[in-house]
């Protein structure tokens, strides 16, 4: 394994940047980069601080620094880590990471010391893609399932179907290589079918999971929609506390969809604001327009925004209907009046929530609404959610085929075919967790992190 090295902070000033150096060769690098004030070699003591300087290879000190010796395994990617804490700004960085290098070194490459960390066996690829995602993560309830999931909640769920499996496989095997001796018993069938049940409606329970993960994972998306000059953009100014849209009595203001994110409840909503929806003989209006009708198509819900001070024109009414999937419909100016919630209501089917964007009146509900709705996708404050594609497919895989295997057993199929079933969704729960997996699926997914993670 060649010794890699990275800033492992973001680029920009700062305080301190970190250069973190793995591999085999991690002790040389500190040998040849850190000298003390003295001018002499730096004691490597495991996991305590020492003031160094960062010295080029003639000696002439670089930058004042903090080196953290964390000899391996107990490292992060169990290798042994050095880690330099320079002084932060692009400069001092590039420079110590140059010393490094030069002391022989290669750059690492984007999240190659996580990757290290998974293929060295302290995670699997689910704390690896975990590690991701608490970086990333927006809101307190994606930090909170991320930390579960680097945690190795999950992990252990899905080690303990695979061990459960294993001992289900165990017996029915057992019975097929003495295939003379008579049938599996029935009421060790039953036993058999009982533990696959089990298996199976846990593996349903956090399949279901899965939308609500994926929304502390990603998001969820409200569009605001409908006729130009209902208050959109003002409402998306009010929601996000800054003057984030251009705001005019011009119908027709907004072109390009502005978005802005908010945190009602924990959960990480993204709001857009779009163009007004009506026709336009205006190029680029009309552009805007084809923009806000795919949003709404792609949001999670869209928040029809109407002007409840008067009635909606035919035009707008027919906008309205329109307005298909999860609509939150709002009527909007309610400072100056509400002569048009009833027909609002009428065009709607159902009441809508009134509001104003000027005064604020109802932007609580507005925003409680929008976080009933975020925190309804699934089964919110689980745990260790499925927060990715990846997990829901390989978990599926591995359910359909413990459903074929029990099916198998109880209308007598051979046991042969259930066995081999059994083994297709262990090997599923493996690939979920990273065990076995091919290079450029690793590839794909570490590509996602930035380097020095
Ligand atoms: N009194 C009152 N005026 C509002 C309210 N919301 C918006 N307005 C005014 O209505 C006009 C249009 O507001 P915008 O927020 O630009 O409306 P929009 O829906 O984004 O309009 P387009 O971008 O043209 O589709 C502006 O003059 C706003 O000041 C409100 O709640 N009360
Ligand atoms: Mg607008």
């Amino acid at each position: 394994m060649p010794t890699i090295a990275a800033v492992s902070t973001p680029p920009g000033e700062g305080g301190i940047a970190i250069v973190r150096v793995s591999g085999p060769g991690a002790r040389a690098v500190a040998g040849a980069v850190l000298r003390t004030a003295a001018g002499s070699a730096v004691a490597l003591e495991p996991r305590v601080a020492a003031l160094a300087w960062a010295v080029a290879q003639g000696g002439q000190p670089v930058d004042e620094v903090l080196s953290l010796w964390m000899p391996g395994p107990a490292s992060y990617t169990r290798e042994d880590v050095l880690e330099i804490h320079c002084h932060g700004g692009h400069a001092a960085a590039r420079q110590v990471l140059s010393l490094c290098l030069e002391a022989g070194a290669r750059p690492a490459g984007p999240g190659e010391f996580t990757l290290r960390a998974f293929l060295n066996g302290r995670i699997d690829l689910v704390q690896a893609e975990a590690v991701l995602d608490v970086i990333r993560a927006r809101g307190d309830a994606a930090l909170a399932a991320h930390q579960a999931l680097l945690g190795g909640e999950l992990s252990r769920e899905v080690a303990g179907w695979q061990e459960d499996l294993g001992r289900v496989l165990v017996c029915l095997e057992a019975f097929l290589d003495f295939p003379d001796e008579e049938d599996v018993g029935e009421p060790e069938m039953d036993r058999l079918l009982a533990d696959l049940d089990r298996v199976g409606a846990a593996m349903d329970a956090k399949l279901a999971t899965y939308a609500w993960g994926r929304t502390v994972r990603d998001g969820f998306t409200a569009a605001l929609v409908g006729p130009p000059n209902a208050g959109k953009s003002s409402l998306l100014n009010r929601l996000l506390g800054q003057e984030r849209a251009i705001v005019t009595e011009v119908p027709g203001t907004t072109r390009d969809a502005v978005d802005g994110w908010i945190q009602p409840g924990g959960v990480p909503v993204r709001l857009v604001d779009t163009a007004g929806l009506r026709a336009s003989r205006d190029r680029v209006e009309a552009e805007g327009v084809r923009r806000a009708r795919r949003v709404a198509e792609e949001a999670d819900c869209v928040v029809l925004v109407c002007d409840g001070a008067r009635a909606p024109t035919a035009a707008e009414r027919v906008e309205i209907a329109s307005q298909t999937g999860p609509v939150l419909a709002v009527a909007n100016k309610a400072d100056l009046g509400r002569a048009g919630v009833a027909a609002l209501a009428e065009a709607l089917g159902r009441p809508p929530l009134e509001v104003s964007a000027v005064t604020g009146e109802g932007i609580p509900a507005l925003t409680a609404e929008l976080a009933r709705r975020a925190g309804e996708m699934g089964a919110g404050g689980v745990e260790a959610p499925l927060t990715r594609e990846r997990h829901r497919a390989a978990l599926e895989d591995a359910r359909a085929a413990v459903g074929r295997a029990s099916d198998l057993l109880r209308t007598g199929g051979f046991p042969e075919v259930a066995a081999s079933e059994l083994h297709g969704a262990r090997r599923a729960l493996a690939g979920l967790l990273g065990w076995g997996t091919a290079e450029d699926v690793l590839e794909g997914i570490f590509s996602e992190f930035c380097i020095g993670k």
